[in-house]
């Protein structure tokens, strides 16, 4: 099961009553992966990058870049008929476009890697990874990539499942 949630962090009670609603009503529950980028788009990713969740807990998506609009976008068949890069009993997601300090959120409940992309940005290698469960727990993780169905700059921009199990989260300097 997927849940999603989409819209704005910010709504009329500017940035204090943001921070505390983001301590209040969802710190708890979701763990952020933040959309980040420089001005003009010198540089832009997801960070962090890589992350490990247990399963049923949910990730929210939140663009912190001011100069930009970023999609998560999962990598699976049924949208756009890209490679599946998610367990093959997950449901993909699609955040659509993210205006800055918007939001996006999802319960991930099948155990196994989960590849992502920004619509906009995979080109420049905004891509990012989540590992769900551990390999073994249960016999149902799962991950579904084939090596070649990428472009090898894409490739390269994942952080390895090992590292992601090791580490916890892999955050991006910036
Ligand atoms: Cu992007």
């Amino acid at each position: 099961m997927i849940l999603t949630r989409r819209g704005a962090l910010a709504t009329g009670g500017g940035f204090a009553a943001s921070l505390l609603a983001a301590r209040v009503g969802f710190a708890a529950t979701a763990t952020e992966i933040a959309m980040r980028g420089t001005n003009y788009g010198g540089r832009i990713s997801f960070d962090p990058v890589g992350l490990w969740i247990e399963p049923g807990q949910s990730v929210r998506f939140v663009n912190r870049d001011g100069g930009n609009t970023h999609t998560s976008t999962a990598y699976c068949p049924d949208i756009d008929g890209r490679p599946l890069r998610i367990p093959s009993g997950a449901k993909g997601w699609d955040s659509d476009y993210l205006e800055p300090d918007q939001a996006f959120e999802i319960a991930l409940e099948v155990p196994g890697v989960y590849d992502f992309y920004c619509r906009p940005h995979e080109h420049a290698g905004m891509v990012g990874r989540i590992v769900v469960g551990r390999p073994g727990d249960g016999g149902q993780w799962q991950q579904n990539a084939e090596v070649g169905d990428l472009p090898p700059e894409i490739l390269a921009a994942f952080p390895t499942v090992d590292d992601i199990l090791s580490m916890g989260r892999i955050a991006v300097a910036w």
